[in-house]
């Protein structure tokens, strides 16, 4: 079958066994069938190591070591809850490590792939935050700290967060148009993929129906997956 599946915002963690189990019914009952299974960011609810094993990564690991090995390629792009998803890990599920923004021949439309929180230019706070933690000095003396020690400090992020989004406005948690503009004339692109927003959509940023932004939805109440054929692409709920 030609088609490619496209997620993002799981937020799979041990807490929320009800969204595992819809991932793995997910992989089973359509991921085989597929081009290539590509997973953008948010994959996991918080990450702090491949060192740190939970009831949840292995079990995701095991199911995507199976799909990768039965011939379906799977490609993860980080988030900003599991960007220290590293190379172990990549390696134990089969799975293609790719950068921050990557551009593929999707079917002949020119797409680019991304997370999508770099977009999100207006949340200040958040863009410093970020560059930060992406810093390879930081990374490697947080991935060096006790374990014990890295689930507390990100905890703690995850608490400053809810607490700082409360008064953020709509407008600063969303992309930045112009950071999407900017991107379609640089790169020609036909389409652009993201998640982080969690406001699934399909968007015409220069109301052209050939050009497409599309906004994948998250795994909170119900899954969502993108489906792309040569034909079309449907946004919609996983067929579970
Ligand atoms: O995740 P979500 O949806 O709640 O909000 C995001 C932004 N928040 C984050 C933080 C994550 O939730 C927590 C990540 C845990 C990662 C675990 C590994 C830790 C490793 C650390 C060292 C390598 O991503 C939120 C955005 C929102 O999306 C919408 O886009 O607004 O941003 C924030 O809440 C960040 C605050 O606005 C700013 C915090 C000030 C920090 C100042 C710099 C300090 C750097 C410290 C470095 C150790
Ligand atoms: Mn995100």
């Amino acid at each position: 079958m030609t088609v490619s599946y496209f997620i993002a915002d799981l937020h799979l963690s041990d807490e929320r066994p009800d969204m595992v189990r819809a991932f793995l019914r997910f992989v089973q009952e359509q991921a085989y069938q597929a081009d290539a299974l590509y997973i953008l960011g948010d994959l996991f609810e918080v990450w702090v190591g491949d060192d740190l094993r939970t009831t949840t990564s292995q079990t995701v690991a095991q199911a995507l070591k199976k799909l990768t090995q039965s011939g379906v390629p799977c490609y993860f792009i980080c988030g900003n809850r599991d960007f220290l998803v590293g190379k172990r890990y990549c390696k134990q599920c089969g799975m293609t490590m790719l950068p921050d923004e990557t551009i593929i021949n999707l079917y002949g439309r020119q797409t680019m792939l991304l997370h999508g929180d770099i977009m999100c230019t207006l949340d200040e706070s958040y863009q410093k935050f970020r560059r930060m933690v992406h810093r390879r000095w930081v990374q490697w003396l947080f991935l060096h700290l006790p374990k014990r020690a890295r689930a507390n400090i990100a905890n703690r992020m995850r608490a400053n967060s809810k607490r700082y989004n409360q008064s953020k406005s709509d407008n600063i948690m969303d992309v930045t148009p112009e950071q999407v503009t900017t991107r379609f004339k640089h790169y020609q692109l036909d389409w652009m993929i993201h998640g982080h927003t969690h406001r699934p959509a399909i968007h015409h940023p220069f109301n052209d129906n050939s050009q497409q932004r599309i906004v994948l939805g998250d795994w909170y109440e119900h899954s969502s997956v993108l489906t792309v054929t040569p034909e079309h692409a449907d946004l919609s709920g996983a067929q579970l």
